[in-house]
């Protein structure tokens, strides 16, 4: 789609911090960083939202999570944990309306990223 932002990203014409890509999905840091290595896990194919996605493209997606929270959690010993989250449509706090998963890391109560 030719004015999604994710889609832009993809086609390399926009610059990212890319962590892992394959075929299927890309995963790149989120510009707003809730937290440090917070990651976005895009599908390379363009659906909206999960009222798009099919069973074939969900499986393949949430079969690439559990190596990118790997990978994440492996380049930062202070990682403790991370919440795994897919927002879909406005009321939902979804803001880009192309597919995609947020992994949070989550560190000890006591860090401070401000
Ligand atoms: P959501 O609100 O769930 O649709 O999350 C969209 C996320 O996308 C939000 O956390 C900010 C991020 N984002 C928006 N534009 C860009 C961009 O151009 N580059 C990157 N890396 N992230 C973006």
């Amino acid at each position: 789609m030719t004015d999604c932002i994710f889609c832009k990203i993809i086609n390399d014409e926009i610059p990212s911090r890319i962590v892992y890509e394959d075929d299927d999905v890309v995963a790149f840091l989120d510009l707003t960083q809730v937290t440090p290595g917070h990651t976005l896990v895009v599908p390379k194919t363009h659906v909206a939202d999960i009222f798009e996605l099919d069973e074939t493209l969900a499986a393949t997606i949430g079969s690439k999570i559990p190596k990118i929270a790997h990978a994440i959690k492996k380049s930062n010993p202070a990682i403790k944990g991370m919440n795994i989250i897919n927002n879909n449509g406005t009321i939902a706090y979804q803001s880009v309306f192309h597919s995609h998963i947020h992994i949070l890391p989550r560190y000890d109560e006591q860090d401070d990223f401000s």
